[in-house]
């Protein structure tokens, strides 16, 4: 099955945000990757509930919140106002991941577990029944424009044989350094959500309709 697409909303062009969204609908992009930082657990700060707010009243794509915080329950319901996203939180930043979960699932937002490079899958795999999407980071949390881990692309497979071990529905994303190069080796490996950076969609070069048919056509 043909990936599904979540642009990673961080890379932008915040002056010129609605074409970039008009684009997005007009390609039937699947997810909009919202990355949220907290200067803590990573030492960045991104995108907020406001710019989220703004974007969902524009567009009518679903988002796919990618918590990069410490104790990520404070964040649950500010941003599950906007019901149906996907929240996906790292569990080592949470006492109680259960409890995460449950409370994201309550608060009527799809709940998610990112895997930093340096986690074995097995570490989580009591959390994988719970979740709707395991993201795999193929890169440190914290930026863009940074370059791939290759030991965590194995992760994909190793997600995709215990799915179908387990009869298990979660998607498996793939986030860091998801570039012309590297795409066909994460498809093959096992993505199913690519989120697109600075390393394709987000070129300097060429416009937003030019590098999301370059996309499609690869995909
Ligand atoms: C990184 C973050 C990602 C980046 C994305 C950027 O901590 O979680 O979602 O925004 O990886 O893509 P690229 O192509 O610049 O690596
Ligand atoms: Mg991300």
């Amino acid at each position: 099955m043909k990936p599904k697409v979540s642009p990673s909303m961080m890379c932008a062009n915040f002056l010129d945000l609605k074409s970039e969204l008009d684009v997005f609908e007009k390609y039937k992009i699947d997810y909009l990757h919202m990355d949220v930082m907290d200067g803590n657990y990573v030492p960045n700060f991104t995108l907020g509930i406001d710019f989220c707010k703004s974007v969902a009243s524009y567009s009518k794509i679903p988002l796919d919140y990618h918590l990069m915080v410490e104790n990520p329950d404070r964040f649950v319901e500010i941003f599950c106002q906007l019901k149906g996203s996907l929240f996906t939180f790292h569990p080592e930043t949470s006492r109680h991941p259960v409890r995460t979960i449950d409370s994201i699932r309550a608060n009527g937002c799809r709940p998610s577990i990112a895997i930093n490079p340096a986690y074995p899958i097995e570490q989580f795999r009591h959390l994988l029944p719970l979740v709707d999407m395991v993201c795999v980071m193929t890169v440190n949390p914290g930026y863009a424009g940074q370059k791939l881990i290759p030991f965590a692309v194995n992760k994909l497979t190793e997600l995709q044989e215990f799915k179908k071990k387990n009869n298990l529905s979660f998607e498996i994303e793939v986030d860091g350094n998801v570039s012309w190069e590297n795409i066909p080796t994460m498809v093959k490996a096992g993505a199913e959500v690519l989120v697109v950076g600075t390393s394709s969609i987000f070129s300097k070069t060429e416009s937003r309709e030019q590098t999301l048919s370059r996309l499609y056509q690869l995909i």
